[in-house]
């Protein structure tokens, strides 16, 4: 059976465990606390990035999530979540990659200043991360235009890449008010249950947030 090594409160994990979901696919859900377990050396054989998600098929093990749902789309195409045409594919690549290169280095600041990480509350970095964030967002919403989805009518990988990160918008403090379409898009993404099945709870969000400080405060007495 497929097995999927993640964290509820991972973007690039959830992105993973959506297109497992929105594929009906029967797989396993492993969890990495991203406390030390990433570095264990059972772990480590899989992915000496120590990174997750990681996938596993029968002994054979995938990292990188972009390169998982390239895996996943090729061996279960049905129900396809690539489309076909030349401008959809360039799109949809275009959404991901924006989305990985971009979007998300972008939101790290805000990302930081919810979890409390030292250094999160900085000003200047704080209004870096909300420029950059909007030339993203406006690029997003012009792209998807009147359309339900990036690849149009259908949901794509790009939906699913992007719609993993768009929406943490308003939770990191920043209601999409200024971007209807992507905000319905966001919406609409919600109602499937794919997102809703994999959603972090806020007790899940609060509990990664005390994990994450511990560790913080265990790497501060180490370096005194
Ligand atoms: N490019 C990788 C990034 C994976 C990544 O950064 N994962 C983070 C969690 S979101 C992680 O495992 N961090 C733990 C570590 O680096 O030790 C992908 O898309 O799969």
């Amino acid at each position: 059976m497929l097995k999927l090594y993640h964290n509820p409160l991972s973007v690039n994990s959830r992105r993973v465990w959506i297109a497992l979901l929105e594929k009906k696919l029967e797989f396993q859900l492993v969890e990495i606390r991203l406390d030390g377990d990433q570095l264990q050396p059972e772990f480590l054989k899989m992915n000496p990035f120590h990174h997750i998600p990681v996938l596993e098929d029968d002994g054979f093990s995938v990292l990188e999530s972009l390169a998982i749902l390239d895996y996943l789309e090729a061996k279960f195409p049905i129900p396809a979540l690539l489309p076909t045409d030349a401008k959809t594919i360039a799109t949809m690549r275009m959404v991901e990659m924006v989305t990985v290169n971009e979007l998300l280095p972008a939101m790290n600041p805000l990302i930081s200043r919810m979890m409390g990480f030292p250094g999160g509350n900085d000003p200047q970095k704080l209004e870096q991360a909300k420029e950059k964030s909007a030339i993203v967002l406006r690029f997003f919403e012009k792209l998807l235009a009147d359309h339900s989805y990036f690849g149009g009518e259908q949901l794509t990988l790009a939906d699913i890449v992007a719609g993993t990160a768009v929406p943490w918008f308003p939770i990191l403090g920043f209601p999409l008010i200024d971007y209807p379409k992507l905000s319905a898009w966001a919406e609409r993404l919600m109602q499937r249950p794919a997102w809703q099945t994999t959603q972090p709870t806020p007790e899940a969000i609060e509990a990664f947030k005390s994990r994450m400080e511990a560790l913080v405060k265990q790497y501060e007495a180490n370096q005194n």
